[in-house]
């Protein structure tokens, strides 16, 4: 195997493209002969998690479990994308301190809430605000934003940059730091 292994560890609020970014990040990976796999909370949270809630012990869990997973794939030379909210900075640090060799890649979806609120893929912001689902992340719940992420995804002008742009910015810091 050539590739070595790393976590790139996606977080930001619910609609903030997080799942976009790790799908076309995994796809454009395959094409160029890696070995990518994408552990997304929404998705692990029916299966591996779905003993877990949303209230704060749960995530938190959600997050060790995520991140000791993620551990595993790196260890086999697996590059692992992990794309959860990851709410709190103890949390995606204790991940972080798992992952041995500047491995450990964190990429902050920094997207206002007022545009994941605006986007709503899926009528959550609005039940949220509607008080239908309560403890929603951005809401009625905590987030912590990293103190300093090695990747920082932000609007340029109010424009938030497009899923290629996106993939291309990870793509060049993987490059620049000898992961690929
Ligand atoms: C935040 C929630 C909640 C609450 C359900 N708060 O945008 P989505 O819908 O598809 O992704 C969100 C997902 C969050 O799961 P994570 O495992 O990423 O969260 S955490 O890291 O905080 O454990 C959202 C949906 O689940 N969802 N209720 N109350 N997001």
């Amino acid at each position: 195997l050539k590739q070595k292994g790393c976590v790139i560890w996606i977080t930001g609020l619910s609609g903030s493209g997080k799942s976009t970014l790790a799908c076309g990040l995994s796809r454009e990976l395959h094409m160029r002969g890696y070995l990518t796999y994408v552990l997304d909370g929404d998705n692990i949270r029916h299966g591996l998690n779905k003993d877990l809630s949303f209230k704060a012990e749960d995530r938190a869990e959600n997050i060790r479990r995520i991140g000791e997973v993620a551990k595993l794939f790196a260890d086999a030379g697996v590059i692992c994308i992990a794309s959860l909210i990851s709410p709190y900075r103890i949390d995606r640090d204790a991940c972080r301190a798992m992952i041995p060799d500047s491995a450990f890649i964190e990429v902050f979806m920094d997207i206002p809430l007022e545009i994941c609120e605006a986007r709503d893929a899926k009528g959550l912001y609005k039940l949220a605000r509607s008080g239908k689902i309560k403890g929603f992340t951005g809401v009625d719940d905590p987030y912590e934003a990293p103190f300093k992420s090695e990747i920082l995804i932000a609007p340029t002008n109010g424009i938030c940059p497009s899923p290629d742009s996106m993939v291309k910015q990870v793509i060049s810091y993987l490059d620049e730091n000898e992961f690929l």
